[in-house]
């Protein structure tokens, strides 16, 4: 299903003079209101095509119906949510759960809907049915020389499908590591992922990159070869200018101050970009913003700060994508809390004055660097990033258009309150 702009509009019609009374008055509060709204409009964040259906754990999954059954109805999902927020204008695929068997068709199908493809995301971190070799002992740092071959061949695969797609980068996470203490050689688990790696790399399009993600623990619980961003920045230092580092905001031990990360990987220019979602104990990939909203302001901050000192745009210098999971919402409305949260974020960043910041900084006035940080934080941005929507027509309010146009519902009509979404 499409939803028409007309019915976006009919919507918006009753909240108009609420959200004009709101807009009128921030746009009177803050220097540079309308800078920020255009700055909002340009700014876009990828949907995971895994993050369309109902998320599970191990202990179950309790779907809300309605799930796409295909590449073309995850498509379709995510040209809902742009049309009602007109900021995911893309979608970032993981192959093999999602293959683009007719490349020319799914690109035409996405295109009417606004959307284009962004990283591609490959797996070796589940056997396929037809896979010859297991990947139980890892992938590109296996042990058997087999095995990795069989890994970097999926990978260099998954490049083919994202060049047919329009695609430029392949984002690679392994779940590669050890449970146990005694049970790998560290150091020649990193040599051979770097080999591997190397192997893909060589294989990359010149206009491409690869994205090199790290994760602390999960599925192995005693190492993870890709383990942090130091591991992953060794890795893609000697890549070369093409790779670089993602963060997955759920990758990090807890307390972890991902801000500075962000800082330095900004600084050395190996941000490659990021995997959006919150969590409040591990990788519980939960609705962006839900657990601690304030240091993901913090981390745009150091997006803003950083990106303007390198001359990047926001829009497109580096990767924004969401990498979440949906229990007990509906993956569209937590999809829509997600990138609200993200915009929300960066357009409280976009208020902080960075020469003021930087005097302050520079005359050691803690408590001035505080109130700064924390006046933009204490701003009720919302009416900012409604009048950005309403400008490119989509949603005032897009979870409860979602919810007065019955999306859902007419979502079960079509797909049944059975189907199941691939992905995890
Ligand atoms: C792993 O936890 C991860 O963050 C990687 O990005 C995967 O590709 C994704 O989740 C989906 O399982
Ligand atoms: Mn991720």
């Amino acid at each position: 299903m499409q939803l028409e702009k007309q019915s976006i509009q009919n919507i918006n019609q009753d909240a108009l003079a609420a959200h004009q009374r709101k807009f009128t008055y921030i746009a009177g509060e803050v220097a540079n209101a309308e800078h920020i709204v255009k700055k909002l409009e340009a700014f876009n964040i990828a949907i995971p095509s895994w993050a369309l259906g109902t998320g599970g754990t191990r202990f179950g999954r309790f779907s809300g119906g309605g799930e796409p059954r295909s590449l073309e109805e995850k498509i379709e999902d995510v040209g809902l949510i742009h049309a009602l927020n007109r900021s995911s204008n893309s979608i970032s695929l993981h192959i093999p759960w999602d293959i683009p068997d007719n490349a020319s068709s799914i690109k035409t199908l996405a295109s009417q809907l606004g959307l284009h493809f962004d990283a591609v995301n490959s797996n070796t971190f589940q056997d396929q049915q037809k896979q010859e070799l297991s990947y139980k002992f890892g992938s590109l740092h296996h042990v058997d020389k087999a095995v990795r071959k069989q890994a970097v061949e999926h990978n260099i695969e998954v490049i083919k499908y994202g060049v047919e797609l329009g695609s430029n980068a392949l984002s690679v996470w392994l779940s590669d590591g050890s449970n146990f203490p005694g049970q790998l050689n560290f150091r020649n688990a990193f040599k051979n992922t770097s080999e591997s790696l190397q192997e893909i790399y060589d294989a990359l399009p010149d206009d491409w990159k690869i994205w090199i993600e790290y994760k602390p623990y999960e599925p192995n619980f005693y190492s993870t070869t890709i383990g942090d961003w130091g591991q992953s920045y060794l890795l893609a230092s000697k890549l070369g200018s093409k790779a670089s580092t993602l963060v997955d905001l759920g990758h990090h031990l807890p307390n972890t101050n991902i801000e500075q990360i962000v800082s330095l990987l900004l600084m050395e220019g190996k941000l490659a970009g990021f995997h959006f979602n919150d969590s409040k104990y591990g990788d519980d990939d939960l609705t962006v913003g839900s657990i601690n909203p304030y240091q993901l302001f913090l981390i745009f901050n150091e997006l803003v700060e950083g990106m303007d000192a390198r001359g990047l745009d926001h829009a497109t210098g580096i990767g924004w994508m969401i990498d979440a999971s949906h229990n007990v919402k509906d993956p569209v409305e937590d999809l829509l809390q997600s990138v609200e949260a993200i915009k929300i974020a960066y357009a409280q960043a976009l208020l902080i004055d960075q020469q003021e910041l930087k005097s302050a900084q520079q005359n050691n006035d803690v408590a001035k660097g505080q109130e700064i940080l924390q006046n933009a934080y204490r701003t009720d941005v919302r009416p900012l990033l409604a009048e950005a929507r309403l400008r490119a027509d989509g949603a005032l309010d897009p979870i409860g258009a979602f919810r007065k146009l019955k999306v859902r519902d007419q979502l079960i009509g079509a797909r049944g309150s059975k189907s199941v979404a691939t992905g995890l």
